[in-house]
């Protein structure tokens, strides 16, 4: 286990100041269009997506090609949970995939064909194009807008529409709050290496769940009367948080069973046709705890917690 226990955590530039964790701006930002005017136009076959079931956010990738009925059109391959100092890997274990549209066996293979100078932390979610051989987009934030609207000449679902024009802006606004303070929130709690960075980040943590609980006690979804990509990017936080964040973060000022509003919201989105499908709670667990050998060196995996993610949720009443 030693070669685990020494995978790095932070990539260049994301030590900040104070033992404050500053996440990489992600590299490659081109993107797929329905007419093609980026360069990058939208076909069936042609765009295939590295994800790890593991990550937070590449997961919202998977659901989004899950809802929208494009597992077809677009391919996939799902690295290892637990990386080595290599980086993400394919091996092919129970659960994952070997990479069958390029044969690599590290992720970082892909990076250095985009830009072979590239030297910054090798990230999952991918978009790759097997035309042209390179990545478009590794920011699973575009990459959602993009399998939300450019693919539904080929999506099986293309009416389902979780970005409408009439509510973006909030999405937007509700995004940006929930992202520093929750997405990324958890990370600059764990990855603190000072007392102080990591207060500056739980109590805002625990600050915006409080409010989101409150917010989602007299409506089902964050905005509007329907899901939004808002609800999917809290999702997959919220999904990680009693199983990890808890312990190996230390966020754990309240679990999310201890919030009446959330915990049903949870289990309402995770009842969502096809979501289930995507979640394996055991990768989730495998890949932070024996992943970040700084803040795990004894590489144990916790039993718990025990999880009832399938147990009633009676939020319909709330309508929407
Ligand atoms: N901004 C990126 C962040 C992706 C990211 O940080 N992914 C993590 C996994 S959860 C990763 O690949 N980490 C690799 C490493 O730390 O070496 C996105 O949202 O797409």
């Amino acid at each position: 286990m030693s070669d685990v226990l020494a995978t790095q955590t932070f990539g260049k530039g994301e030590r900040g100041d104070g033992g404050r964790f500053k996440r990489q701006t992600s590299a490659f930002r081109d993107w797929v269009t329905s007419d093609g005017s980026s360069g990058y136009p939208a076909e069936a076959g042609r765009y295939h997506l590295y994800v790890s079931l593991a990550c937070p956010w590449a997961h919202r990738t998977v659901i989004l090609r899950q809802l929208k009925g494009l597992q077809e059109a677009i391919g996939m391959s799902i690295v290892d949970p637990v990386r080595d100092e290599r980086g993400w890997g394919f091996s092919g274990e129970p659960g994952t995939t070997l990479d069958e549209v390029n044969g690599w066996s590290y992720l970082s293979e892909g990076y250095a064909a985009t830009d072979p100078s590239f030297d910054s932390r090798i990230t999952v979610p991918v978009l790759w194009d097997t035309v042209t051989g390179r990545i478009v987009n590794n920011e699973s934030a575009d990459i959602i807008v993009m399998l939300n609207s450019a693919f539904d000449e080929f999506a099986s679902v293309p009416d389902l529409d979780l970005y409408p024009d009439a509510l973006r802006d909030e999405i937007d606004a509700i995004n940006e709050t929930i992202y520093e303070n929750v997405n990324n929130g958890v990370y600059r709690s764990g990855f603190a290496s000072s007392q102080e960075a990591y207060e500056e980040a739980v109590f805002p943590l625990f600050a915006t769940l409080d409010a989101l609980d409150e917010r989602l006690a007299t409506r089902r979804w964050l905005v509007g009367k329907q899901q939004t990509l808002a609800d999917w990017r809290l999702f997959t936080t919220l999904l990680r948080f009693d199983a990890v964040y808890v312990g190996h973060f230390k966020c754990n000022l309240r679990r999310i069973v201890d919030y009446p509003h959330l915990s049903g919201y949870l289990r309402d989105l995770y009842a969502t046709p096809g979501v289930a499908e995507t979640v394996d709670i055991d990768q989730i667990k495998r890949h932070y705890y024996l992943t970040h050998g700084g803040i795990n060196p004894s590489a144990i995996v916790p039993a718990g917690p025990v999880l009832d993610l399938d147990a009633p949720h009676g939020r319909e009443r709330l309508g929407g």
